[in-house]
């Protein structure tokens, strides 16, 4: 798949979260207009594609009726892929991917890697979308008391062998293992140290042999490693330098991709990497 082959750079994918409560960019894009025009705009700051997502994953969150889910995505993601963009769609039901699919999505990516609604496989099989499968163990509202993973290995174990069962079962399904991307799920059921030893050691979940996507951005994790002298972690809106340094350590990771809301910031981290990495006319001819 054309997508999912090997880019020079990570693929750049921009968040649009269509809801009223997200907490990187809550409220800020909650009707179709306002998602429309943002997600146009990530697309002239360079995304390669748009992730449009109509249920909040914040710790704690309440989930939406499927009904209003489909309400605030489907209008973006139509208008979107009728203009030509590449769309994947942040959901964990099948209904959802089914109906994104019809409305023009070419990916579906689900937070609980086919968890939460099994017969999410099912709808991407049929479709032979592309998937990406995060890691995932519970709900927003209980997922604080997953984050255990004291066997052999921790975190980066623990979290390679979860995703490589469910790689088992997108299998089963009918998925085609060139249509898969695996994500670690930075801050899901995860504290701030499970996501540094995750982001420290991303050849492990490579080494499962699928595209890698990894979402740092505006986590709360970069808040509390550049929280204040009095531990008041930094907000949200002023992460981006520390997730342009995640970035970059995944490109040279060699991640497939990066999932962020400040798209030109990481569009312009990766232009350096690509000059440093261009061989110079004057080194060439010597
Ligand atoms: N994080 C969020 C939502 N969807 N999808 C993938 N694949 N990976 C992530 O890390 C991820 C995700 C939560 O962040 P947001 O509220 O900024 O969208």
């Amino acid at each position: 798949m054309q997508l999912l082959s090997p880019l020079a750079r990570p693929r750049v994918m921009g968040v649009v979260n269509v809801t009223p409560d997200s907490f990187s960019d809550g409220g800020r894009y909650a009707t179709s207009d306002t998602a429309i025009a943002h997600a146009r705009q990530l697309l002239a700051d360079g995304a390669d594609l748009l992730d449009i997502g109509g249920e909040s994953t914040r710790p704690g969150a309440t989930r939406p009726l499927v009904g209003e889910e489909l309400d605030r995505v489907i209008p973006v993601i139509r208008a979107l892929a009728d203009e030509g963009a590449v769309v994947s769609v942040d959901t964990m039901r099948a209904e959802v991917a089914a109906a994104a699919i019809e409305a023009g999505a070419a990916v579906v990516n689900d937070v609980s890697g086919g968890l939460a609604d099994p017969r999410i496989l099912e709808v991407v099989a049929a479709a032979g979308a592309a998937y990406v499968a995060m890691h995932w163990r519970a709900h927003s509202d209980r997922m604080r008391d997953h984050a255990v993973y004291d066997g052999p290995g921790g975190v980066v174990a623990a979290v390679c062998a979860e995703l490589a069962e469910r790689v088992e079962a997108m299998l089963a399904a009918g998925i085609a293992p060139d249509r898969i991307v695996l994500d670690p799920g930075l801050g899901f059921a995860k504290r701030a140290h499970h996501n540094w030893a995750l982001l420290r050691d991303l050849g492990a979940l490579q080494a499962l042999g699928h595209p890698v996507l990894v979402g740092a951005s505006r986590k709360s994790f970069l808040g509390t490693l550049l929280a204040g002298s009095d531990g008041t972690p930094r907000p949200v809106d002023q992460r981006e330098h520390a997730n342009s340094a995640v970035s970059v350590h995944c490109a040279r990771q060699g991640v497939w991709g990066l999932r962020v809301h400040d798209v030109r910031a990481t569009r312009d981290a990766l232009a350096v990497l690509e000059e440093l990495d261009r061989t110079a006319p004057e080194e060439a001819s010597q």
